[in-house]
């Protein structure tokens, strides 16, 4: 029999990816949506035809008991949340209600209508904040924004569940990982589009904060197969999941710049608003656990990335792009 799999946030950048890999799998996917004024699937729309859509909510406790109800999920995956760090400065009730106790109510649910079903939790490198590098499953956590304490909540919850009623619970602990599909306010896709409206005469310059960040940045379709084996293994547990290599902003404007054959320093422009109350100075993660463990490690290298990137954003906006 087929096997069954709940995702919350099916329709953000990591539930798309993660949707066509159980899809292909074989698995009957529900994906959890919230209503929206302007339904909001664009991101699934090419396997439309091969995801069950719950109506729900991380913050109505009723509509995930529902959804838990109907998929019967062998396997489930929480990754909706307010998942933009400087929107949590604005928004920390939302953020903590919807990304940290939104956790606890999709655990509560799972508990009471499908207990021995698999629960993986969107867990993040955000919560490391300022702690050395590289981070690893024992480097002790120092969040440095709302969402990151809300994610160090959530991260606790799926822990006493598994301990409080032995449930099969894990937290993938995963480092930022971008692609053509990631949100446009989140820094690398703001760089990549940025480079596409310039280059085909739309924009004059690219606002942006913090350049001297470091990230370690992979790429989305390698880590939601992370995501999956985690849940595949003998006994419940927690991985930190990276590429191993952390890079700074400017690095990411540069290289993305030259991809389209252009000098960054003649359109970047710092400019405060983009600067955060206190940002996460360096993050870069130690996959140790997963290589041994998992078997895993991510196939795509940060020049690749950002090719990726720059490419899909130059094609969206120029048909007869001479980029190649
Ligand atoms: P994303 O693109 O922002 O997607 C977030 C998803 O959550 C969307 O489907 C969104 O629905 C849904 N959502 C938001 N509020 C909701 C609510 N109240 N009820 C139900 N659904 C709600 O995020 P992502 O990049 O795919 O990340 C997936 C998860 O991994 C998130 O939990 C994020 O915090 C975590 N994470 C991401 C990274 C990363 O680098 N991408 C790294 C570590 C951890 P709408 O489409 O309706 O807005
Ligand atoms: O792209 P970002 O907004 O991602 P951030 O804050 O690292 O969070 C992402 O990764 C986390 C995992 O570590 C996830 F949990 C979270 O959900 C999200 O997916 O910012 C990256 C860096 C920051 O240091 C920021 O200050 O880029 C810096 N930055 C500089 N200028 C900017 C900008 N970020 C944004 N969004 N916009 C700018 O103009």
């Amino acid at each position: 029999m087929a096997k069954s799999a709940l995702i919350t946030g099916i329709t953000g950048q990591d539930g798309s990816y993660l949707a066509e890999l159980l899809v292909d799998k074989g698995y009957d996917v529900y994906g959890l949506v919230r209503r929206l004024s302007t339904p909001n699937t664009t991101r699934i729309e090419n396997i439309a035809d091969k995801v069950i859509l719950l109506e729900g909510d991380l913050t109505d406790q009723s509509s995930l008991n529902v959804a838990v109800q109907t998929a019967q999920p062998d396997e489930v995956y929480n990754l909706a949340a307010q998942s933009f760090v400087a929107t949590s400065w604005n928004q920390p009730v939302l953020t903590g209600d919807v990304t940290g106790l939104g956790t606890t109510r999709i655990l509560e649910a799972i508990r009471q209508f499908s207990p021995s079903a698999k629960m993986y939790q969107a867990s993040s490198s955000e919560m490391f904040g300022k702690a050395d590098v590289p981070q690893s499953e024992s480097t002790p956590f120092h969040p440095r924004s709302p969402y990151a304490v809300a994610k160090v909540y959530a991260y606790y919850a799926t822990v006493n569940y598994r301990e409080s009623y032995g449930m099969f619970c894990c937290n993938g602990i995963l480092f930022n990982h971008e692609s053509p599909r990631r949100g446009i306010e989140f820094v690398t896709r703001k760089i990549t589009d940025g480079v596409a409206r310039i280059y085909h005469g739309l924009s004059k310059e690219l606002r942006l904060g913090n350049l001297d960040a470091k990230r370690d940045w992979g790429f989305a379709g390698d880590y939601v197969k992370a995501m999956h084996l985690i849940l595949q293994q003998k006994d419940p547990d927690d991985f930190v999941i990276a590429t191993g290599e952390s890079h700074s902003v400017k690095e990411f404007v540069e290289l993305s710049f030259a991809e389209a054959g252009l000098d960054w320093k003649k359109y970047v422009t710092q400019d405060e608003r983009f600067m955060r109350p206190a940002d996460v100075p360096d993050l870069r993660g130690d996959i140790t656990k997963a290589k041994r463990k998992l078997g895993w490690e991510p196939d795509t290298k940060f020049n690749e990335l950002i090719r990726m990137m720059v490419k899909a954003d130059l094609e969206k906006y120029g048909k007869n792009s001479v980029f190649k």
